[in-house]
């Protein structure tokens, strides 16, 4: 196709963005250019003529009535509050918020020796890290769907990959990458490429974005600085691998067959600052044969990087030119691609252009043939390459061969026919493979259809997540909510359907039916090492200046009305909620002594203070139990 980067830029200047867009062949706009104009001429109305109330486009009635439940999940990545979030859809209430790698005064994530060893310690007991940035969130997969086991989210500031327990809903791990700085996308894969037993989900891989010196000692000289791509098993969270790669990695996606697993690159210049960044026309979809490495693993081909002890493989361009043995490939996408998705029938991964207008959609067993030296050029894996409209990031579907791609700047999500968009590319020019434009408000990242990236796409609705909301809601000062839209997309037609204000500052998310989940809402008392089992068992002991309190919950008292230890004691508290009904949760607050968490129905969680000041502290409930909640207390007192 044509060089869709260089021109027009000046021929566009003077007309109104969205006139252009349904006027004109799209012939393209570097984004650069356009992000500025659209800077300067930002106002809320700049977008669209604002959108009429939901109702009178039609769509199904998504407002619930008390008691009525939502007909999916969604899990929300929070970007820099750290946590999960559940959201039901299509209400777009939000359930719960799972703390992952930041601390949460709620639950007391950060502040339960349980928690902090999830999140890592120094030596001095306090937390290593309590910020995070989190974007993308995936489930674990059995057979193409979500099996209800994890869901896995990447934290990009510290290089982190934390895991959610879908029984619980509580996150039970964090894992470190080694020798990785801006660790952005994740995806789990659906099965194993060698055994096919494992048709379920045993690794995650994660994209390193940023290119740092291996080892990193301080250099300056960006020549020398590499990203790596990771593999993690998904059961023990330990990292299995690493791929020295050429150029960086923004999003992962993986392959149904469990065969392949890619990431864009929109930095295969492997610049410093921004404008090296944009220099080359093409950058890449790097693809890896994920059994060629781990079979070179296996054959020793690998070496270390610093104190890790991690095999590192070598993936980089000039490594594997030759398809019998290549580990890797580098198909080429235009200009500084964002999003890669997998299209449900399994046949594709769709490159969205970002600075280039286009989608780019890749066939899979093409790569696959290339690999086998059944494909002389690799670009001719090459299926389509499409012009979308301006910003192109994130791609879904609706199971019925329909791509939904976000477009930053057109403020737009355009609906197109991924068979039309072959036939097109092919040189059918009749093929009208834009079905739908619909105008979201405003800047749309990521989007997620109900269960859009399983076998079982559903196209019933679309969440769309607009990073700017401007004038949709009252006015809250300067920070702004975002905006969550909800679209439906049963029909030809995509019907917006409601805006969701969400706390800054969800990336992505993933919609899927209740039935795949099973969760508990009751713990077993056995699921603790440490549980108190019995209220006989309370009491102090102490060891030395070493003390622990053992008591348990049942509304409206704790085991012990009070318990006696000494200024300087190390104290642990271990408190056991022998409460076994559902939604019957106590708190636990000590004033002064910066304690407070929760114990849910047969939960175990422990703190341990220092005790400098002697008093009498009342220790009490801050989770409403009981109509004698307010009289749920015992007293700490400190002696001399
Ligand atoms: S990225 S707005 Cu962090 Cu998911 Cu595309
Ligand atoms: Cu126990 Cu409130
Ligand atoms: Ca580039």
């Amino acid at each position: 196709m044509k060089d869709v980067n260089e021109t027009a830029v000046t021929a566009t200047a003077g007309l109104a963005r969205r006139k252009f867009l349904n006027t004109a062949a799209l012939a393209g706009l570097t984004f650069g250019a356009a992000a500025c104009a659209e800077k300067k001429s930002e106002s809320p109305s700049t977008p669209a003529a604002p959108a009429a109330p939901a109702a009178s486009h039609g769509g199904p009635n998504i407002h619930l009535k008390p008691g009525e439940l939502d007909s999916y999940y969604g899990l929300w990545s929070s970007g820099h509050t750290g946590d999960m979030r559940v959201l039901g859809i299509p209400s777009g209430r939000e359930l719960l918020r799972i703390p992952c790698f930041v601390p949460d005064p709620l639950v007391g994530w950060g502040i339960t020796n349980e928690s902090k060893q999830v999140m890592g310690t120094k030596a001095d007991g306090s937390l290593r890290y309590t910020v995070a940035d989190t974007h993308h969130v995936h489930g674990s997969y059995k057979d193409g769907n979500y099996d209800g086991r994890y869901a896995f989210m990447n934290d990009k500031i510290n290089a982190r990959l934390c895991r959610v327990r879908l029984d619980y809903f509580i996150c039970d791990k964090i894992t470190q990458l080694p020798n990785v700085q801006g660790f952005h996308g994740i995806f789990t894969d659906k099965r194993d490429p060698v055994d096919p037993a494992i048709d379920y989900t045993t690794r995650v891989f994660c994209g390193g974005e940023f290119a740092i010196p291996l080892p990193n000692a301080g250099t300056e000289d960006a020549t020398k600085y590499r990203s790596m791509f990771t593999c993690v098993d998904a059961e023990n969270m330990e990292v299995r691998w690493q791929a020295l790669i050429s150029g960086n990695c923004d999003l992962v996606a993986t392959s149904y067959d469990g065969k392949l697993a890619a990431t864009n690159q929109y930095n295969t210049e492997m610049g410093a600052h921004f404008e090296d960044m944009m220099g080359a026309e093409r950058d890449a979809c790097l693809f890896f044969n994920v059994a060629r490495v781990e079979a070179a693993i296996k054959e020793g081909k690998f070496k270390t990087i610093g104190n890790s002890k991690v095999p590192v493989i070598d993936a980089s361009r000039d490594a594997n030119k030759d398809p019998k043995t290549a580990l890797c490939a580098y198909v080429s996408v235009p200009k500084n691609p964002h999003g890669v998705n997998a299209s449900p029938d399994g046949k594709y991964f769709i490159c969205s252009g970002k600075l280039s207008p286009t989608g780019t959609v890749i066939e899979l067993s093409k790569v696959l043939d290339w690999f086998d030296g059944k494909l002389e050029k690799l670009d001719d894996a090459i299926a389509a390459e499409v012009e979308l409209g301006l910003g192109p990031l994130h791609t879904t579907f609706d199971g019925r061969g329909n791509a939904y791609t976000t477009l930053f700047l057109d403020s737009q999500i355009v609906k197109w026919n991924l068979d039309a968009a072959i036939k097109f590319h092919k040189g059918d020019k009749n093929a009208k493979y834009v079905v739908d434009r619909l105008d979201v408000h405003y800047q749309p990242g990521h989007l997620s259809a109900t269960q859009g990236e399983t076998k079982a796409a559903d196209g019933k609705f679309l969440a769309v997540g607009c990073k700017f909301s401007k004038d949709r809601f009252l006015p809250v000062g300067p920070l702004h909510a975002e905006n969550e839209q909800l679209i439906d997309i049963s029909g030809e037609k995509m019907v917006l359907l409601a805006d969701h204000p969400v706390r800054s500052e969800p990336h992505d998310f993933i919609i899927f039916k209740p039935e795949l989940v099973k969760p508990k809402q009751v713990y077993d008392l056995d699921d603790f090492p440490n549980a108190i089992k019995d209220p006989a068992q309370s009491g102090v002991f102490r060891n030395g200046k070493k003390v622990t309190v053992k008591l348990t919950s049942q509304a409206p008292a704790f085991s012990l009305r009070e318990f006696k230890v000494k200024k300087g004691d190390e104290v642990t508290l271990i408190l056991t909620n022998l409460d076994k009904i559902e939604d019957l949760t106590h708190g636990f607050a000590i004033p002064n002594h910066n304690v407070n968490f929760i114990v849910n129905p047969g939960e175990t969680a422990s703190v341990t203070f220092r005790t400098d000041e002697p008093g009498v502290y009342w220790c009490y409930c801050t989770h409403f139990c009981h109509a004698l909640h307010l009289e749920m207390r015992t007293r700490m007192i400190v002696e001399a």
